[in-house]
């Protein structure tokens, strides 16, 4: 056995509460070992006489590991375990001392593994509507204009024109509130808006005032009716929260290029100098951008400000989360605070951080809910669009993916394959259709929510940054509408009890990729063939579900034909 591979940590992804009552166990070994694993458990002032022992399955499986899972239900709060593992006939046990072949239970005080107790305000609290929401992302210069009196006069590109980093095509929040009975009719529950907040860029994540609306945008009162009557169709409203960093032009950081050092503001900002001079860059900004200042999260002063700034728009206008932008870049300290100000006015308003990278440490309950998934968008681009995974790999990928957090923080991830800040996916595939639906299937059965880009549903293309942030296409004439109604079959799949709530395993079979969720006596098969032959009676390119009940078995989404 390699113990070198073995791991467990107390506390942690490898052992969470999921209720007051219940936690789940988890143990890793080498992917290579032929071993059998037992959890031994029992109340931790009786561990030493009063045990347990149950079997662990394999959950997961990634290229180098295979993860060992258990789930229990708790009498006594205070639990002791160890692991009991066999290999060949030989028995050996994994506690805190490591891999030992006897363990001497009668004196059990130091070593075993515990959960001390499981306290209701350290637990993951899942956003329920978060599992299995399906999020529309809108760029909101681009999406739709409104009818409206705003002035009009800044537009300064044609509805439809190659966009550029500078111009303005004129969407906003009343176009949006014009649609909203077609992204019902899409599938929609939830909408991602890029920023809206008072800024002269076409993005707005510059933002010179953000306690006002760009009147580009709309006013106060757009938000509003926007969110009441997304409200009304069950679609919740989430927000750009952009607080690493703000405009040069905010008063605040103004003020400091007046006042320098006897600005009351001068620590809100990191400066090296008396003055911050934007033509030699002497301060923190984002990236390299000298027109974004950054903010110091780390002085409370500024923390009060942005969290006022938090909690305002969700008592003003009711909106269901703030997506946090750059958010590894602010500090946990700050993100903690910003939970209980944004949870204590709103319990089920979601935080979701835009971390690029492995973000545990934020997710372990006491900062964001979620991030946008950018591993599972990389591992969709390895295997759907440049050929560098097969489906053996990519099952690995996702394994891996999925063994970064806990499962609780995994039903709410919000899996994408593009965004504005990515090429279109679809551009990515060589505008391949039957690719596109294949990714879109996966994401959809892959724990978590949704999120998709505006103009995906139409095909829309687009390069990167600003190419990905088109005008969308209204002429219906130009629509796919078979791709269209596929599509929308796929997201309706999204509101299934074992989509939402199911465990997950990821497989390669003969060449294919297969997802299974189960949940009670429901499960859910995804086989997906993205060879160049046909494999079991799936044509390349295309996918089978099977869904599989206590009583029956019948195949809702299936597109095998070519
Ligand atoms: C503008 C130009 C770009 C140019 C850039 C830099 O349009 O062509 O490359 O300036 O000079 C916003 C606008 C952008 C604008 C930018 C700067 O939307 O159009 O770009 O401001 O003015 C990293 C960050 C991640 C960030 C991405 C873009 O970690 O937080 O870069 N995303 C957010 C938003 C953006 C937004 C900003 C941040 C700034 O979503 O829209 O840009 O507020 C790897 C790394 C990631 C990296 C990622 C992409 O995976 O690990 O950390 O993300 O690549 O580069």
């Amino acid at each position: 056995m390699n113990q070198f591979a073995l791991l467990h940590e107390a506390d942690s992804k490898y052992c969470f509460a999921i209720k007051n009552d219940e936690i789940i166990i988890r143990l890793r070994a080498s992917k290579e070992d032929k071993i059998d694993v037992y959890l031994v458990y029992g109340p931790k002032y009786e561990f030493h006489n009063n045990r347990y022992k149950a079997k662990m399955k394999i959950q997961y499986e990634d290229s180098l590991y295979k993860y060992y899972e258990k789930k229990l239900k708790l009498k006594d709060l205070r639990l002791a375990y160890i692991f009991e593992i066999y290999e060949n006939g030989k028995k050996y046990f994994f506690c805190e001392d490591g891999l030992v072949i006897n363990y001497d239970f009668e004196n059990a005080f130091y070593n075993f593994y515990q959960m001390p107790y499981i306290n209701e305000n350290d637990r993951v609290k899942v956003v329920d509507w978060m599992q299995g929401a399906v999020f529309y992302q809108i760029f909101v210069d681009r999406f739709n204009i409104g009818r409206s009196s705003k002035d009009k006069s800044y537009i300064d590109m044609k509805w439809g024109d190659k966009p550029t980093p500078k111009n303005f095509a004129g969407g906003d929040l009343r176009g949006i509130i014009e649609k909203l009975d077609y992204l019902k009719e899409l599938g929609i529950t939830a909408i991602y808006l890029t920023p809206i907040f008072l800024s002269i860029s076409n993005h707005k994540y510059d933002i010179s005032d953000y306690k006002k609306i760009d009147p580009m945008f709309g006013d106060k009162d757009d938000l509003k009716e926007l969110v009441q009557k997304a409200h009304k169709k069950n679609i919740r409203i989430v927000l750009d929260a952009v607080f690493n960093h703000c405009s040069m032009n905010i008063a605040q950081f103004q003020d400091v290029i007046k006042n320098g050092t006897k600005s009351k503001y001068y620590n809100w900002f990191i400066i090296d100098g008396e003055y911050p001079e934007p033509e030699k860059g002497n301060y923190e900004c984002f990236a390299s951008c000298n027109y974004m200042p950054k903010f110091n999260t780390s002085n409370e002063e500024v923390q009060d400000f942005l969290l006022d700034i938090a909690v305002y728009w969700i008592k003003e206008c009711d909106i269901d989360g703030w997506r946090l932008d750059v958010s590894d870049e602010v500090s946990h300290d700050f993100w903690r605070r910003f939970r209980k100000a944004v949870k204590g006015v709103k319990s089920d308003c979601v935080i979701i951080g835009e971390n690029w990278h492995d973000a545990y440490t934020y997710l372990m309950g006491d900062q964001y809910d979620s991030i946008m998934n950018y591993a599972f968008t990389k591992a969709c681009l390895d295997y759907f669009a440049k050929d560098r995974l097969d489906a053996k790999g990519m099952a690995a990928k996702l394994n891996q993916i999925l063994m970064r957090n806990n499962s609780l923080i995994n039903s709410m991830m919000l899996n994408l394959v593009d965004s504005h800040d990515t090429l279109r996916f679809f551009t990515e595939l060589g505008c391949n259709k039957k690719k596109q639906l294949c990714a879109l299937m996966l994401a959809t059965v892959f724990p978590g929510a949704l999120c998709v880009y505006y103009g995906t549903e139409i095909c829309m293309e687009g390069g990167y940054d600003p190419d990905s942030r088109r005008c969308f296409n209204w002429n219906q004439d130009e629509w796919d509408t078979e791709f269209l109604k596929e599509f929308k079959k796929i997201l309706k799949m999204k509101k299934d009890d074992v989509i939402r709530y199911g465990t997950i395993t990821a497989s390669e079979k003969n060449g294919l990729l297969v997802v299974v969720r189960e949940y009670k006596c429901e499960k859910i098969v995804l086989e997906m063939n993205m060879t160049k032959k046909a494999v079991n009676g799936i044509e390349p390119f295309k996918y089978r579900v099977i869904r599989k009940g206590e009583y029956n078995e019948k195949k809702i989404g299936c597109n095998v034909a070519s």
